[in-house]
């Protein structure tokens, strides 16, 4: 996919702030610090459209980018991040919930994990939440250029065992440093459009 354009739109906590656009939807979910917003610059080619930081809990609200005018990215808060306060942990739950739970334009959610690591508890929480609704889903498991290609498969294969993955879903080796994996996550992209 060529982007020409890419522009943030609007930063938004609830559904009367969504662009009203029927434009296909990609969201992304994963840990706090895994790598979303870095996912969203690299399938992009931007820099740091959306803001990125080694510290977690970098992006706080729905933030919507519009792609050549035809799609829109959602970045989304991460979980798992200990450091926030239990209300508003709880604040972030319900509009990440209500937005994956109501969003007609919604075409499929990025699940990003950290190939260096098992999945977390809260991935595979994350990733049944999205088959009981029956949300679409593809595995993005980044940060790949961390570790030695000899152990990627090893490292692929405990991910899938870990989040117990449909054999129907996508897994994704992904790296925002060196862009691995990006064509491959258009393609898979693109088939949802
Ligand atoms: N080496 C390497 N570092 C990465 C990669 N992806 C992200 N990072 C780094 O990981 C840190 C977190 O990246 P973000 O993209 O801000 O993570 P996020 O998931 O959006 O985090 P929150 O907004 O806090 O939920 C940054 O320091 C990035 O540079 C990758 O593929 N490889
Ligand atoms: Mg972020």
């Amino acid at each position: 996919m060529k982007v020409n354009s890419a522009d943030i739109v609007i930063s938004a906590v609830k559904p009367d702030q969504y662009p009203g656009e029927a434009l296909p939807e990609f969201a992304l979910a994963g840990r706090s610090n895994v790598g979303k917003s870095s996912f969203i610059n690299k399938m992009l080619n931007r820099k740091n459209l959306a803001r990125t930081s080694s510290k977690p809990g970098k992006t706080q609200t729905l933030n919507f980018y519009l792609i050549n005018e035809i799609l829109h990215f959602v970045d989304v808060p991460g979980y798992g991040y200990a450091k926030v306060s239990k209300s508003e942990r709880e604040a972030w739950g319900k509009m990440i919930e209500t937005y994956l739970t109501n969003r007609e334009q919604l075409r499929a959610v990025v699940q990003i994990v950290d190939l260096r690591h098992p999945p977390s508890k809260d991935d595979v929480m994350m990733y049944n939440f999205l088959k009981h609704y029956e949300i679409p889903c593809i595995i993005i498991a980044t940060k790949a250029d961390k570790i030695p290609k000899a152990k990627w498969q090893k490292h692929l294969k405990i991910a899938k065992e870990t989040l117990d993955l449909d054999p129907n879903d996508h897994i994704i080796l992904f790296s925002s440093e060196t862009g691995q994996g990006k064509d491959e996550a258009w393609g898979l992209l693109r088939s949802y459009m």
